[in-house]
């Protein structure tokens, strides 16, 4: 199976066994390069042919009555392939989708017609915390790239010049690093938006501020950057200069006036930048009164962000969408504040699959974007499935996605990493985890319970045999995913020696066995690092009450 799942996949012909191919028409270059990163080298016997043809067959999404630029077909025979599209970023998607077929020995005479549900699918750099390197960044981007994201928005809370320091422009080194991300962004097909939360100590009638503004964006806009963001969140809700406050009923009115004039100007520039703003209320109830009346004062070709009934959302429903909508004039374009884990969450480790988002969701808003982590290797894994989720959520599987994640993300150390990833469920999305942890020692408890000791100990130390092998492998830091992850990974360290200290008490309940089981205990628990469910603490627990 391939990853995002294609709608409709008809190949299921002779399987076509290729290495090599041999590219020709539009997009030979791009096709070369996107097929290259999966292995898959130029030249051989067997052609792919790229058309590029704008018909209503190659731009439109007949279940969905929408235009788009990213549907493609491939017609698999067993010389030869054709890919059609309409333009550069569906040929792009094509051969991202040939490049997986081939290297999962996937490839089968027939055809396959894929598109999108939803229109924007991305992710925003938009968390408190340590800012990525550019490094990070373009590895990210190109990973979600290959899964079909189409949206990146750059908002580093920590980025002076992004809030902070917002009337500064960025220095030559910061502005030329913008650049080279911009156009790394454009090379893999994503719609890079520059954003800016100047609400910190905006002076909303100052003539001055609003110039200074607008030449912050001109700054940018010079570098080829034409989708920008105006970023009104977590910002004080009262004015802060007295003028501000006798010009304006409320601070609501403020908002709306800076919007349209913002709006305005950037549309003087060139008719084609597009605007995204994050009101102040950005979650919680659609029919509050900021949100209904900032939604019916601004332009509606704006997009607006939020972040569903509560800032981490459980769940994004169809009804609230449809209830913004009706609030606001707008549909929403959710920032979905998962996997984030900054601010209170700090302790946690969020590398579940995305969950709680309607399959139908695509019909009411305009798309999702959601936030990061600090963590940038970690990011890619729950990544991974919100891409997955976005292109197809009626075939979405959280549990096929997450274990292609793991295996994109680690290879051949996706196997043993399950033994960690079991623990690092835990976030809003879900309060649950270390399932499989759970029915292990639920099974070696019940084996240990109905006679069979000897049984539950072979279990019980083969797990924790497992538990050690994987630790090994993630305490190697020259892996760049586990070098972040070094909080957790001491703690899973606590987790494998209080694991081996329960099974000594089990195999030997000596005195000194049980105050090192006692004082591990009390390690464990005092530690705030999130990781294991209540599955470990209870055996702990338990095996002391009993010796
Ligand atoms: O969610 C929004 C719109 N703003 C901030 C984010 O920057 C932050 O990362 C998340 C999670 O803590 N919460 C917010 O309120």
């Amino acid at each position: 199976m391939i990853f995002p799942i294609p709608q409709k996949n008809n190949l299921n012909g002779e399987a076509v066994v290729i290495k090599n191919v041999n590219i020709i028409g539009v997009f030979k270059d791009i096709a070369e390069k996107a097929l290259s990163s999966y292995g898959v080298a130029s030249g051989g016997e067997y052609t792919v042919e790229i058309k590029v043809t704008d018909s209503k067959k190659t731009t439109y999404i007949n279940e969905l009555s929408r235009l788009t630029d990213e549907k493609y077909f491939i017609t698999v025979n067993v010389d030869k392939a054709v890919i059609e599209a309409s333009c550069k970023r569906g040929v792009f998607r094509a051969v991202n989708t040939l490049g997986k077929l081939i290297i999962n020995n996937e490839l089968k005479t027939g055809e396959l017609e894929d598109y999108p549900l939803f229109v924007k699918r991305g992710y925003i750099e938009g968390f408190y915390g340590k800012t990525w390197s550019n490094e990070k960044r373009h590895s990210v981007m190109a990973l979600m790239a290959k899964y079909g994201m189409n949206s990146f928005y750059y908002g580093p809370k920590d980025d002076i010049y992004h809030r902070e320091k917002w009337r500064e422009l960025y220095p030559e080194k910061e502005q030329e690093e913008l650049k080279k991300l911009f156009l790394y962004a454009k090379e893999n097909e994503l719609d890079f938006h520059w954003t800016i939360g100047p609400g910190l100590t905006y002076h909303y009638t100052s003539d001055e501020d609003f110039s200074l503004l607008i030449n912050k964006i001109k700054s940018i806009y010079a570098i080829g950057v034409k989708n920008f963001g105006l970023l009104l969140d977590d910002i004080p809700w009262d004015f802060q200069y007295e003028d501000d406050k006798e010009a304006y009923d409320s601070i609501v009115d403020a908002h709306i006036a800076l919007v349209n004039k913002t709006y305005n100007a950037l549309k003087e520039i060139d008719s084609s930048i597009a605007l995204t703003v994050c009101p102040t209320q950005y979650s919680g109830d659609e029919n509050g009164y900021y949100i209904s009346k900032f939604g019916k004062g601004i332009p509606s070709d704006v997009s607006l962000f939020w972040t569903g009934e509560e800032i981490c959302s459980r769940v994004l429903t169809v009804r609230e969408s449809n209830e913004l909508l009706r609030s606001t004039d707008h549909k929403p374009l959710f920032w979905d504040n998962f996997p984030v884990n900054d601010c209170e969450m700090f302790q946690e480790m969020h590398l579940g699959a995305i969950i709680g988002r309607d399959k139908e969701l695509y019909k009411a808003c305009e798309g999702l974007i959601s936030n990061v982590m600090e963590y940038a290797e970690c990011s890619k894994i729950p990544l991974l499935t919100i891409a997955d989720y976005l292109w197809n959520p009626i075939e979405y599987n959280p549990d096929e996605s997450l274990k292609n994640a793991h295996k994109e993300v680690l290879g051949d150390k996706a196997d043993l990493f399950k033994y960690f990833a079991d623990h690092l469920g835990v976030s809003c999305l879900s309060k649950y985890s270390s399932a499989y942890m759970s029915e292990k020692l639920g099974y070696i408890n019940f084996l240990n319970t109905t006679g069979k000791r000897e049984e539950a100990l072979k279990e019980f130390k083969d797990y924790n045999g497992n538990m050690r092998k994987c630790l090994e492998m993630i305490s190697d830091t020259t892996v760049p995913l586990f070098n972040e992850m070094t909080k957790w990974v001491k703690k899973f360290s606590m987790c494998c020696d209080l694991l081996d200290a329960i099974y000594n008490v089990w195999a030997s309940p000596s005195e000194s066995n049980i105050k090192i089981l006692s004082e591990l205990t009390e390690k464990y628990n005092s530690d705030g690092t999130v990781l294991t469910g209540f599955c470990l603490r209870e055996a702990a627990e338990k095996t002391l009450n009993l010796y």
